[in-house]
């Protein structure tokens, strides 16, 4: 059978040699699933080897002073700027010193699942100092999810020059599947995740690109829809819409080499998925899941495959919740490098997957005994991996 095993430079490797220590063929996953009556569309989809880190990795809680805080992003210096659900911004240096909050911030919608959600910063802040976030914008008939830039003043205390650049259409009065994610990619344009919002009024409508719910977009610095010459979008569709069939994706990243968006989103009962993608494809949602109800009810005809939807790389049943993901890019463990990492809020835990190209092909369960909920994880900049939690804290993975 086939092992996974490390060299001492970090670098994976397959092969047919039986002594290995990381690798077992049993998963890490050993309850039932949500819906047993569907089957993955190929080996190693769902419930792949578990693996265990070998490096002897040390795990701090630097500080337990933030408020819901929901996603993070690392300054040029390696502090994190780090949003809090409820409408705040506050610096968090890496020995757990946690600033004032920063002032600013718009008035935002903070029920039930919104608030203010992703933060990206740009990639020439060290240069302009300027910032992108996602949050729920309180209007007449509801909210949507809205996309702004400010820049961070020099002494650190205000965002200036608030200027949203984009809204999730249609506005709808609701406070679930916000999506909210921010990420870069290597042109500099901006990914921006949008869910469904959830209900059964507006689920189908991750199928429906005259609008901008349950789609992954992408669209410059100033909220334009960067679209490509050789694949134009239809008349009635959104030229922002980068993908759709959505349900609720919160965690983005750029592969740090093929340059390509990773996507996690939630599924309902069943059926979290991990997705690569890729402009003008259909990753299913509602037409094809994993997952089912939360009554225990099918979903639309009860699919789990169909022609013209994509198949995610990866899935959870029973779900685990991802949150924000994270590729390892650090030195500090060199066998996580360019490992996925995801934050998982009811399955209290961070997540590892070890990938060979488009395949999962190993999970960690990392931090379990911590039982905290995990809402983001990312890099910083001393190589080290960070995350946080809806409880308030913020770990800090590294060798010492
Ligand atoms: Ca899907």
């Amino acid at each position: 059978m086939v092992k996974i095993i490390f060299a001492a430079a970090g670098l994976l490797f397959i092969s047919a040699c039986s002594s290995t220590k990381t690798s077992t063929s049993s998963s890490v996953e050993t309850l039932p699933p949500n819906s047993p009556q569907y089957k993955p569309a190929f080996d190693g989809q769902t419930r792949i080897a578990a693996v265990k880190t070998e490096t002897a990795f040390t795990t701090k809680v630097i500080t337990s002073a933030l408020a819901k805080p929901w996603s993070m992003a690392a300054l040029p210096d390696g502090r994190f700027l780090v949003t809090e659900k409820e409408g705040s911004m506050r610096i968090v240096s890496t020995n757990g010193t946690v600033s004032n909050k920063i002032t600013g911030i718009p008035t935002v919608d903070a029920a039930g699942q919104g608030g203010l959600l992703g933060l990206a910063l740009d990639p020439d802040f060290a240069n302009n100092r300027m910032i992108y976030f996602v949050f729920s914008e309180p209007v007449a008939g509801g909210n949507h999810a809205a996309v702004a830039k400010a820049r961070l003043n020099n002494d650190e205390s205000a965002i200036e020059n608030v200027t949203v650049i984009y809204r999730v259409t249609p506005t709808y009065k609701g406070d679930k599947h916000n999506g909210g994610k921010l990420a870069f990619n290597k042109e500099g344009h901006l990914f921006v995740s949008s869910g469904e919002r959830s209900d059964m009024a507006t689920r189908p409508l991750a199928q429906d690109n005259s609008t901008s719910l349950g789609k992954i977009l992408l669209i410059t610095k100033t909220g334009q829809a960067v679209t490509d010459p050789l694949m134009l979008p239809k008349p009635n569709d959104r030229p922002e819409i980068f993908s759709s069939g959505h349900r609720n994706p919160l965690g983005i990243a750029v592969h740090p080499t093929t340059g390509e968006l990773w996507e996690a989103e939630m599924g309902p009962k069943g059926g979290d998925e991990i997705n690569i993608i890729r402009r003008g494809i259909n990753y299913g949602w509602p037409v094809i899941t994993y997952g089912i109800e939360y009554n225990g009810a099918t979903i639309g005809q009860g699919l789990t495959q169909k022609a013209g939807y994509e198949q995610p790389v990866y899935y959870w049943d029973p779900v685990i919740s991802p949150g924000g993901i994270a590729f390892y890019t650090g030195a500090t463990i060199p066998e996580w490098k360019h490992n996925l990492f995801v934050a998982s809020l009811s399955g209290k835990h961070l997540i590892r997957l070890i990938l060979d190209g488009n395949k999962v092909i190993g999970e960690e369960r990392l931090l379990a005994s911590e039982n905290q909920r995990f809402r983001d994880v990312g890099m910083g900049k001393d190589g080290k991996l960070y995350a946080i939690t809806d409880e308030g804290r913020m770990y800090c993975l590294g060798t010492e």
